[in-house]
């Protein structure tokens, strides 16, 4: 949550971090900031609202950005981020959370200093300041302050009067850009993949000091130390919309090429984990968001294809059942981030208790894949858009390959995903796209939809409601098939929609609870292999076996798509909403 990006070096830094900001808008987005080194004084410019043009205008070769999704204080220009000390001197960028902030700020009060906004952030430029003023030097006195400074954070700073830049990693996300004789700092890659693919991912608790050269500081063990440099594979145009208008839109059409990269898993690292799934004794699943919804289907999956019971529990949760893992356990995260705070305390929970963590993870170098014991890279290249869709679907054939290999027939798995990428691409084309928007048309002033499925169709009931409601408004909720009766069916009146997703395993029973929905007033939209007459709207998706979950969810990412853009909701960016959830 929140984005930072800091730049050293020859090019017009405000340009390059505003550029940087674009990017990384998809952390948060009710404000944001810039501040820039001019003359050996710090200017900064911050506003309310989604990124828009800054009326700097510096030639500065050293600055930095923030945009930001408020954990303390409102979302207004005065508590957007970057923050400056008290002289003015010191200007802070910061994702996290300063978990003793209340205590520094009244310290710090105390001591003659005075506070402009809400946040817990000022506290940051202040303590520098302070420690300043007891006679340290800039880096000096950010080291001290580090140490009084309690929480998960990844910090950007600079001083007016010092060619340093410094970038803090403490359990928050922080790669550094190397380029030709420039510097780059971000929350995230894409931030700069324009102009470098040369990257370190920083360690917890390195501070780097970017000056004409980079030296990298670990804080815990007070010493300096050297880190690798990696390249990376994503390109420039996969962070960009090239001919889409939306990310969203982009990353659906990209569902059948990122399913197919799903296949390339390297065949000796799906057998060690066949291996270690099989020697454990209780598996369990934890993500959150769509990434959980992945996980349900995995329970379906691994138990249908391979015989093989696991357990699922949101991450969040999962440390109040933690106290039944044994170092015999075995954790499987999954994340497409690899940064979601509550995932992270999952699987370090788990590790607590000795258990070994395989995670499955888009984001190279991330949190979750450097804390596992193994990891399966997805593939699916940047994800920009808040609402997850490939990587989402991504994570589903990993799935699947992965309970196929347990069940010995890896390569048949391989050749039925490929088999469905025809499929995929009529599903997310420009026919399939126009046919949805009719059903949108339909449904953009219902106040409520249902979602039903039983099965495998259960979980994709699940994801469909998420996708509808964070990026459309309208409520949606998912039901199995089989509970409607024991409660929920209260809520249908005339006209309610309902959205059913069949199969041929699940037809009959699914089709009875359409009936009895239609019998009270539903307007029934199905989506599955076969037309019903109970089906008021129907969208023709084939039946995969257990593969359909790759598929069926590809109408309902376009119908919550075309119900933004019909309801005039920002699909790329929903209200309220981050990609990376970075705090808990
Ligand atoms: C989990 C997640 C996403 C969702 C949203 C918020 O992220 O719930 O599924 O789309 O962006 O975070 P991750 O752990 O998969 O990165």
């Amino acid at each position: 949550m929140c984005g930072i990006i800091g730049y050293k070096g020859p090019k017009n830094a405000v340009n390059i971090v505003l550029e940087g900001l674009k990017s990384l808008e998809y952390r948060g987005y009710d404000s944001w900031g810039i501040a820039a080194k001019s003359n050996s004084k710090i200017i900064v410019e911050k506003k309310e609202g989604k990124l828009g043009n800054a009326t700097l205008d510096l030639d500065s070769n050293f600055a930095m950005g923030h945009t930001r999704w408020a954990t303390h204080g409102e979302a207004v220009a005065k508590n957007a981020h970057p923050h400056l000390s008290n002289d003015g001197n010191i200007a802070v960028a910061h994702n996290g959370i300063i978990e003793n902030y209340q205590a520094q700020r009244e310290f710090l009060t105390k001591q003659g200093f005075t506070f402009k906004s809400d946040t817990d952030t000022e506290v940051i430029p202040i303590t520098i300041e302070y420690h300043m003023q007891k006679g340290y030097n800039f880096i000096e006195a950010a080291k001290r302050s580090l140490k009084h400074l309690e929480g998960q954070y990844a910090i950007v700073a600079f001083h007016a009067d010092e060619d340093s830049l410094i970038a803090i990693r403490r359990e928050a996300p922080l790669v550094l850009g190397i380029g030709d004789k420039e510097f780059f700092v971000a929350s995230d890659i894409p931030a700069f993949l324009k102009y470098t693919r040369r990257v370190i991912f920083l360690e917890d608790q390195d501070l780097a000091i970017i000056n004409s050269d980079l030296k990298i500081f670990n804080l815990a063990k007070d010493i300096p130390v050297k880190r690798e440099i990696s390249t990376i594979e994503w390109s420039p145009e996969q962070a960009q919309k090239g001919k889409f208008d939306h990310f969203f839109l982009k990353e659906i059409s990209e569902q059948a090429e990122v399913v197919s990269r799903a296949t390339a898993i390297d065949t000796k690292q799906i057998e060690n984990i066949v291996k270690e799934i099989k020697e454990a004794k209780g598996i369990y699943f934890v993500a959150c968001g769509s990434a959980a919804h992945a996980c349900m289907h995995g329970l379906y999956l691994f138990s249908k294809i391979a015989k093989v019971h696991v357990n699922f529990c949101i991450a969040s949760e999962f440390p109040y059942f933690q106290h039944f893992i044994v170092p015999e356990s075995l954790v499987i995260a999954i994340s497409q981030s690899g940064e979601t705070a509550d995932t992270l305390a999952a699987i370090r929970a788990a590790k607590e208790h000795g258990a070994k963590v395989i995670s499955i993870v888009n984001v190279m170098g991330s949190t979750l894949v450097r804390e596992s014991d193994r990891s399966i890279l997805q593939g699916a290249g940047p994800e920009i858009c808040v609402l997850s869709t490939k990587a989402y679907t991504s994570q589903l054939a990993i799935l699947t390959l992965l309970a196929y290999a347990l069940a010995n027939k890896f390569e048949d798995g391989k050749a039925m995903i490929k088999e469905l990428m025809r499929h995929i691409y009529y599903l997310t084309s420009e026919n399939t796209r126009r046919f949805v928007r009719r059903l949108a048309e339909k449904l953009r002033y219902a106040p409520s939809i249902y979602l039903i499925g039983r099965g495998l169709q259960y979980p994709t009931a699940l994801e469909a409601a998420l996708k509808i409601k964070e990026v459309s408004y309208i409520h949606a909720e998912a039901y199995a098939g089989g509970e409607l009766k024991h409660g929920s069916i209260a809520l249908i009146e005339h006209g309610t929609p309902c959205i059913v997703f069949t199969s041929s395993e699940t037809e009959k029973d699914i089709i009875n609870n359409a009936v009895e929905l239609k019998s009270r007033g539903a307007y029934i939209i199905g989506i599955g292999p076969k037309n019903n007459m109970v089906f008021d709207f129907y969208i023709k998706v084939r039946d995969a076996g257990e593969f359909n979950p790759l598929i069926q969810i590809i109408p309902i990412q376009i119908l919550a798509y075309q119900l933004a853009l019909l309801r005039g909701c920002d699909p790329d960016m929903p209200r309220n909403l981050a990609k990376s959830v970075t705090v808990k």
